[in-house]
């Protein structure tokens, strides 16, 4: 960590229950998830994800956001409790407690990125408690989905095209947890994934209101691309596929992840993004999959691929893995401690 530490924008650390990483440094951006991170063997542990740049940094807190950055990026947390959301103005305005607190959530993000003028954001991460639990007669996953597009239609901002690329996944307990990247100069690129239906146009069985993210974005970022697929599922369409295989899952992942390398690469020539310069976040509902999974994505991605390893809860019941990645940015990940 401490290699890092002059050039840190923030970082959020993945630990099971009980484990109380100390944050790298004051004023940091920091955020904890109850989420486990595995080794090879599947046995949970800890792990860090560090977002760094280059230059100066300006670290600060505002409603609620911690944020850190340099002139070109900046980085992102949010944690808010939806049981804080639990109350008759709520109820009166026929919002659930986690819809609201969402829907909050991305209006205090929204809010801080036009005050400190980073307009484009690069990408969001957002990390639901019991994300396929249902309350209020409606599954958690759909109840953030309303929120969080109501968050982007209040900030003036669409929910269809030129969207964000991000992740919403699950854990046991705890706060909504959201972070994101943001940028200035060029707005990034938002790509789809040709085999898929864009997620903002699934159809209605999944929610009421579709998620609102793109499968992937490249921003220029000075004189580098840098790329950033969203979570990535065995979803073909917009049906998941191979329910109950995680090996057949992993390898449409897989293909899903290459052909959006593909699609990076044709908008971003200049860039030559390959899988194996890939750094990989991987969500895995069952630690006992892990070997398989890792054999399957080496066997694809090769040695030189970064990966990490998350226990978590696919946002739909039927999917066993799903797999997100950036290049062109250092990211790092430490793993154990
Ligand atoms: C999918 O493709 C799987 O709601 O932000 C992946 C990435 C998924 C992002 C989100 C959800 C999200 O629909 C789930």
């Amino acid at each position: 960590m401490r290699e890092w530490k002059d050039r840190m924008l923030g970082t959020i650390s993945f630990t099971p229950r009980g484990q109380n990483p100390a944050p790298a440094m004051e004023n940091l951006p920091f955020a904890q998830v109850l989420m486990p991170a595995l080794d090879l063997n599947g046995e949970v542990g800890s792990a860090c994800e560090v977002w760094s740049g280059k230059g100066s940094f300006t670290y600060g807190l505002r409603k609620g956001v911690r944020y850190g950055h340099n002139d070109e990026i900046l980085f992102g947390a949010i944690q808010l409790d939806d049981a804080q959301f639990d109350n008759a103005s709520v109820r009166a305005a026929g919002k659930t407690p986690l819809q609201q607190a969402s829907e909050t959530a991305y209006l205090e993000i929204f809010g801080l990125l036009d005050a400190l003028q980073f307009p484009h954001i690069l990408r969001f991460w957002n990390y639901i408690a019991n994300i396929t639990g249902e309350s209020h007669g409606l599954e958690r996953y759909r109840q953030f989905n309303m929120g969080r597009q109501d968050g982007f239609l209040a900030s003036g901002r669409k929910v269809m095209g030129s969207v964000p690329a991000a992740s919403a996944v699950g854990y046991e307990q705890g706060p909504l947890t959201i972070y994101f990247l943001a940028g200035r100069g060029e707005a990034p690129v938002a790509i789809e994934n040709p085999r898929q239906v864009s997620a903002y146009k699934y159809p209605q069985e999944y929610g009421p209101r579709s998620p609102t993210f793109s499968r992937a974005s490249v921003a220029r970022l000075g004189d580098d691309n840098v790329l950033f697929l969203s979570g990535t599922a065995s979803i073909v369409g917009h049906r998941s596929m191979h329910v109950g295989d995680v090996l057949a899952q992993t390898r449409e992942t897989l293909a899903n992840i290459t052909a959006m390398v593909g699609e990076a690469n044709r908008v971003a020539p200049d860039a030559e993004f390959s899988l194996g310069d890939l750094c990989y976040k991987v969500y895995v509902r069952h630690p006992k999959d892990v070997p398989a999974i890792h054999g399957e994505l080496r066997r694809a991605l090769g040695e030189s691929a970064r990966l990490m390893f998350l226990k978590a809860d696919i946002c739909r019941q039927d999917l066993l893995v799903e797999v997100e990645a950036t290049a062109g940015h250092p990211l790092e990940f430490a793993i154990g401690k």
